[in-house]
C-alpha cells in the first residue's frame, strides 16, 4: 500500500551576520543552511541572498534570504529540526538579537496559523520587516498572510510605502 503522508509547505526566512571562519561567511552559511534544510524535505524555491542593514542593536550587516520547502514534518518537528541545524552551524544563544551565524525562522505554513508556547506562525513581526518580505516576494509573491489576507507582494508594497 502506498505510504500516506501529509505534506506541509513552509516559507522560511534565513539570516546571518557573523562568520564562523574565513570560508564560512554569512552568505556561505546561508548556502550551507539551504543544503541542510533540503534533507528535511524538498526545496521548491530559493531566493537570492540580499545584504541588508541591521534592524535593532547589532551593527553588522546581515545576509538574508528565503526558501520554500515541502516536508512531511508538522510545525513542532520542523521547528526542532531547524533549531538543530542552527546549532550545528554554530548558533549560540547568548542574548536576544546578538550577532548570529544562522537564524532560520518559520514565516508561513500551508496549514495557516499555528500557535504554541514556542512557535507562532505566521511569524508575528514579518509584515514589518523588509528583509523578510523582499526575499519572500521573490519566491511566494501570491501567498496570502492568513491574518491580514494580503499577499506577500501587497504587504511588501504597503511596507515600502509606509517607510519611504
Ligand atoms: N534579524 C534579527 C534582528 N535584525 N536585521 C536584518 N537586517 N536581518 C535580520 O535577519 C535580522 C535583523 C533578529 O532575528
Ligand atoms: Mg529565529
Ligand atoms: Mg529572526
Amino acid at each position: 500500500m502506498a505510504k500516506t503522508s501529509t505534506r506541509h509547505q513552509y516559507a522560511l526566512a534565513l539570516g546571518s551576520n557573523r562568520s564562523l571562519s574565513a570560508r564560512l561567511t554569512p552568505k556561505q552559511l546561508l548556502r550551507e543552511a539551504v543544503g541542510r534544510i533540503a534533507e528535511l524535505g524538498k526545496v521548491l524555491a530559493v531566493s537570492s541572498v540580499m545584504t541588508t542593514p541591521p534592524l535593532g542593536p547589532s551593527r553588522r550587516v546581515f545576509a538574508n534570504g528565503a526558501l520554500l520547502v515541502e516536508s512531511d514534518l508538522p510545525p513542532a518537528a520542523m521547528l526542532a529540526s531547524l533549531q538543530r541545524i542552527e546549532r550545528n552551524l554554530g548558533r549560540r544563544r547568548f542574548r536576544r538579537w546578538g550577532p548570529r551565524s544562522v537564524d532560520i525562522d518559520i514565516i508561513l505554513w500551508s496549514g495557516g496559523r499555528w500557535n504554541s508556547r514556542s512557535l507562532h506562525i505566521p511569524h508575528p513581526a514579518f509584515p514589518r520587516r523588509d528583509f523578510v518580505l523582499a526575499p519572500l516576494c521573490a519566491i511566494v509573491p501570491c501567498w496570502r498572510d492568513p491574518i491580514s489576507g494580503l499577499s506577500m507582494r501587497h504587504l511588501h508594497a504597503r511596507l515600502r510605502k509606509a517607510t519611504s
